[in-house]
């Protein structure tokens, strides 16, 4: 299907010129009397409440981590504590118009904004839902010690209960909204709309906008809000996850149904500087932040600057972007101006900025200013906003008081699993909604489908063994278990560089185009941060995401939404969220330095990622039917040099669905003189070695697949090694710091009175990878003959020289 939009070489060399529209600047001009229009006292009120609360959430913060001591309640908090005073307003604005259907995204300043959102959802939740929620969420564990003798409302219980879950989360406690697993930088609260918030800087701006995608594909309501800081426009995958939210085909493209393009706000908290680094005039040359939406679509992401020290103007500038993206024109995004009073963080001398600067932003404080503004215009007495702030106050006293007592909040006790535990989440999900999956074409027509009919699923047919364009390859079986999950779950998606009309850079997608429509499988940008940081924000909100990375080489690209984001949310929730992701990884070969590495050894360092590299058809049907069945992220790996292979090492690939369970080792070949462990396509490597042994030597080599890195189940391999008390690891990855290398430390210690000799670990040689014709002196190949010195003193003198 060729693209509905031809590139008309007229069209384009014509001469014109690119016009911008103005950017508004702080153009709210609103009285306090036009406002009144628009709130009621008690909106004063509340937006008046929640400034205070987060002033005192963050004094107390501030108190108890430069002198150690608050109101004569003295604490030791070891942790990072990023404080906001100084941008209430600007949280409070964002948040006040927001409902729990919207969810915010945030950073390691987010304190002020989890407040607000949550302040802001307990007055829109009704009672009834307020109670299931606290009853509910981890049974009962936040609520138990903030209902203890409380005997007010149930907004008031709330309250206590968030400001409660999130002091107890800052300090590290079991009574924290994820058992202080994500703590102040990560903090969040997903029934109020708060997600998660990053301690990478700019990490929600790749992150948000696969939320935003699942509201699109999924017709969910809400938006979605990237709270991200003025310095983190010069982060990449910022940029990335704004290119990401701007593709045009979301109006151009996508069925009209689903509304359009992505419901996303990025909010630049504005507080000019990074931590010493002054983006004005220093570390940006844009001014304005809003400048940026000049550069990414027509509508300049409907950009502008409001003054975030009025929370009014934000209000206001939320209402109207609410209103914009409600009709398809997202992204946006808000260039927010708020100031930084407090340090950094509290051990910040300010040694970056005047004394007179600081004190001329106290001045201008936005709660004083609000203050004033109330009372001098007689909106709401002086009385009544002092009386919400006493009792606001005396709340938060009291909830840091509750969540320091030891008795009330413990902390996991020494020698608890409780983080390992929650590393994974296991579970086995058919589908994440009843809706009827979507496609557009009957399956049984489907050309894709239809060839494969006709192919072989065995090795040999006829005593013959199958050519290759008839055999059922690794190609085939991806695609079969893929179409099955896209026929199961309506949530699941897929997308990445080429993944459409192209049918996948190496063709696994071939005919998934023409049978599904373009929010269920799209190319995205060149944006390697961006697809897996959108693959991590759709799985965050529910949704199966199969997202592809074409070469193992480009995961430096995105490097944080892999180690940081995709491995971690889980664990970082206490098993709150999990992350049906599957990130698929093709190894090259035959393209040099760039394009050619075994980059497993990367993947299986981090703790969080199940890592696989299957390399049959059988291997590769049933273990990516088992990721796309499971709640886990997936690095799927797939190598080139096998992508047709039919090779099969079982009777048969079955054309219905089974799995193949993830870290169970498979025996390809018996034998009982020595043990061949692989991974990858090093497989075949193994065998052949293993046929020439016995022709050769009449050793009998058993040659086992690992099929993963991460899991990993021991029990095979340690059978096998008892039994041949020899072993030999090998997979195409350099040498150095190779999975091989941890299984072969581990074989070593669990098998230690049955080896003969030490476990020997191959690999490619510690260089780059060469050019396609020297290839042969890099990897382990199938014809290897040893044509170098491998003595000890030369493995030394190498390991000298880092090679
Ligand atoms: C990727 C990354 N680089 C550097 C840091 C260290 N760091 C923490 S906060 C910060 C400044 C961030 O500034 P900005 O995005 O404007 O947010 P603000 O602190 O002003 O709220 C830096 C450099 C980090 N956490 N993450
Ligand atoms: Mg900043």
């Amino acid at each position: 299907m060729p693209k509905s939009i031809v590139i008309e070489p007229e069209r384009v060399f014509a001469s014109e010129k690119i016009s911008f529209s103005d950017i508004p600047v702080n153009a709210y001009a609103k009285t306090i009397e036009e406002e009144l229009a628009d709130f009621s006292t008690e909106d004063f009120l509340n937006i008046w409440h929640d400034l205070c609360a987060i002033r005192i959430f963050e004094t107390i913060l501030n108190e108890i981590k430069t002198k150690g001591v608050y109101n004569g309640v003295a604490y030791n908090h070891a942790g990072p504590a990023h404080l906001s005073i100084g941008q209430e307003a600007a949280a409070v604005g964002m948040a006040f118009s927001l409902t729990a259907e919207d969810h915010i995204f945030g950073s390691h300043r987010s304190h002020g904004e989890i407040l607000a959102k949550g302040c802001s959802a307990i007055r829109q939740l009704s009672d009834a839902r307020l109670l299931e929620i606290m009853q509910s969420y981890r049974d009962g564990a936040i609520l138990r010690p903030v209902e203890r003798g409380y005997e007010g409302s149930v907004q008031g219980l709330a309250l206590r209960f968030f400001i409660y879950g999130a002091y107890s989360e800052i300090f590290a406690r079991e009574t924290g909204f994820n058992r202080g697993l994500g703590g102040s930088m990560h903090a969040f609260f997903a029934p109020f709309g708060v997600f998660p918030n990053n301690a990478i800087v700019g990490g929600s701006g790749s992150i948000a906008p696969g939320a935003a995608l699942f509201k699109r594909v999924n017709r969910q309501p809400g938006i979605v809000v990237a709270n991200i800081g003025d310095a983190s426009f010069g982060c990449g995958p910022v940029w990335e996850g704004i290119t990401f939210s701007a593709m045009d085909q979301y109006r151009q493209l996508w069925d009209e149904s689903l509304g359009g393009g992505l419901p996303i706000v990025f909010n630049c908290m504005n507080n000019f500087y990074g931590m010493g680094g002054q983006t004005l005039g220093e570390t940006m040359g844009v001014q304005f932040i809003a400048r940026i939406g000049a550069g990414v679509n027509p509508e300049q992401m409907h950009a502008e600057r409001v003054n975030g020290y009025d929370p009014l103007p934000v209000i206001d500038a939320f209402r109207r972007k609410k209103q914009v993206l409600s009709e398809g024109r997202g992204p946006v995004l808000l260039d927010t101006v708020t100031y930084r009073i407090s340090g950094h963080s509290p051990s910040d001398a300010s040694s970056y900025r005047s004394k007179e600067e600081i004190e001329r932003w106290k001045e201008a404080d936005s709660i004083r200013a609000f203050r004033n503004k109330l009372a001098d215009h007689r909106v709401v007495s002086e009385e009544a906003l002092d009386t919400v702030k006493t009792r606001v106050e005396a709340t938060v006293f009291e909830m840091f008081q509750l969540a320091i007592d030891a008795e009330m909040s413990p902390r996991v006790t020494a020698g608890s699993e409780m983080v390992g535990e929650v590393m994974f989440s296991n579970q086995h999900v058919e589908r994440f909604d009843s809706r009827t999956p979507e496609f557009v074409q009957d399956i049984a027509e489907n050309g894709r489908v239809q060839q494969i009919r006709g192919k072989i699923r065995t090795p040999t047919h006829e005593g013959q063994a199958v050519p290759k364009m008839k055999a059922y390859n690794v190609r085939d079986a991806i695609f079969e278990a893929m179409l099955h999950r896209f026929r199961v779950d309506p949530t699941m998606i897929a997308f990445g560089e080429e993944n459409r009309d192209w049918g996948g850079a190496f063709a696994v997608y071939r005919g998934l185009t023409e049978a599904l429509p373009y929010h269920r499988l799209f190319n995205s940008s060149i944006s390697e941060a961006a697809i897996a940081g959108a693959a991590v924000g759709y799985a965050l909100e529910g949704g199966r995401v199969v997202a592809e990375l074409m070469y193992a080489d480009f995961m430096g690209r995105a490097g944080d939404e892999i180690f940081n984001q995709l491995a971690k949310w889980q664990a970082m929730s206490a098993g709150q969220l999990t992350m049906p992701v599957v990130l698929r990884i093709s190894v090259g070969s035959k393209y040099g330095a760039q394009h050619s590495q075994d980059w497993s050894a990367l993947v299986h360092h981090i703790p969080g990622l199940k890592v696989v590299y299957p390399v049959t058809p059988y291997d590769a049907k049933g273990m990516m039917a088992a990721a796309l069945a499971g709640t886990d992220p997936v690095i799927f790996f797939e190598s080139q040099k096998v992508y047709d292979s039919g090779e099969m090492f079982a009777a048969e690939v079955p054309e219905g669905y089974y799995e193949v369970e993830l870290g169970e080792p498979s025996v390809k070949r018996g034998g009982s003189d020595l043990t061949l462990i692989t991974l990858g396509p090093a497989l075949y490597t193994a065998i052949a070695a293993s046929s020439a042994l016995e022709e050769r030597f009449r050793l009998s080599a058993e040659v086992i697949d690992l099929r993963a890195a991460v899991p990993l189940n021991y029990a095979p391999l340690v059978e096998s090694v008892k039994k041949t008390g020899r072993v030999v690891l090998l997979c195409d990855a350099v040498e150095r710091g190779s999975v091989m290398h941890t299984v072969a430390s581990n074989l070593t210690q669990l098998c230690f009175d049955y080896l003969d000799a030490p476990p020997v670990v191959l690999g490619s040689r510690n260089w780059i990878t060469p050019a396609a014709e020297l290839e042969t002196l890099f990897f382990p190949l199938k014809d290897y003959r040893p044509g170098t010195r491998q003595d000890l003193e030369e493995l030394a003198r190498r390991a000298r020289l880092g090679i």
